[in-house]
């Protein structure tokens, strides 16, 4: 929902440059996008980022339009890493449309190793109470005075500590990828909570 603003807020006009069908080919296959979808979105990313690349300081932007009672750019910096696929910096439009193909149409599956991605900051494998801790403050500050959270929710700390009573069945202090899949899928008040339903991205 928020990058559907991309290419969309201008008038379609010259195409610049063109998608090469290799590529196009390779996204067909690994997207769940049709070719005619993916070649709009090619022009509208191209039009928006001449460059054929999505810098940081442009995705923050994005998302501070649609949270403007809060601050986005924690949360934003974080969704930018998991669209970076090869960490260089830059969102090409291979990453881009990669990331939005599972955000948008992935099944509750891919949405979830997305997720993982996400609060797995130092990708080690496990997301720790002070990973998600750093996700979800990320997550308060940027909706900010939007939404009002119960008491026993009503920190970022008290939130992760009673998200990891349900999930960390183990009670190792940190999330594999299987407890944070299976907590998810149980509970849908965690989807919520972490923010992984449709809208964030
Ligand atoms: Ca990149
Ligand atoms: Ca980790
Ligand atoms: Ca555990």
């Amino acid at each position: 929902m928020v990058l559907n603003v991309l290419g969309k807020n201008r008038l379609m006009g010259k195409s610049g440059s063109k998608l090469d069908s290799a590529i196009l080919k390779d996204l067909q296959t690994n997207t769940h996008f049709s070719s005619k979808e993916i070649s709009q979105w090619h022009r509208g990313f191209m039009k928006d980022c001449p460059d054929g690349s999505l810098h940081q300081h442009e995705f923050l932007s994005i998302y501070q339009q649609f949270f403007p009672f809060g601050d986005a750019t924690k949360f934003a910096t974080f969704v930018f890493k998991v669209f970076d696929d090869n960490q260089d910096g830059l969102i090409e439009f291979t990453e881009f449309i990669k990331a939005l193909s599972v955000t948008s149409r992935g099944t509750v599956e891919d949405k979830l190793e997305w997720a993982f991605k996400l609060y797995d900051l130092d990708k080690d494998g496990y997301i720790t109470e002070e990973e998600m801790t750093d996700v979800v403050d990320a997550i308060y500050k940027m909706v900010g005075t939007m939404v009002t959270y119960p008491e026993d929710e009503s920190t970022p700390e008290k939130m992760v500590s009673k998200i990891f009573k349900k999930m960390d069945k183990n009670l190792t202090h940190k999330l594999s990828k299987e407890e944070f899949k299976d907590g998810c899928k149980l509970d849908p008040s965690i989807i919520k909570a972490l923010c992984l339903y449709d809208g964030l991205v």
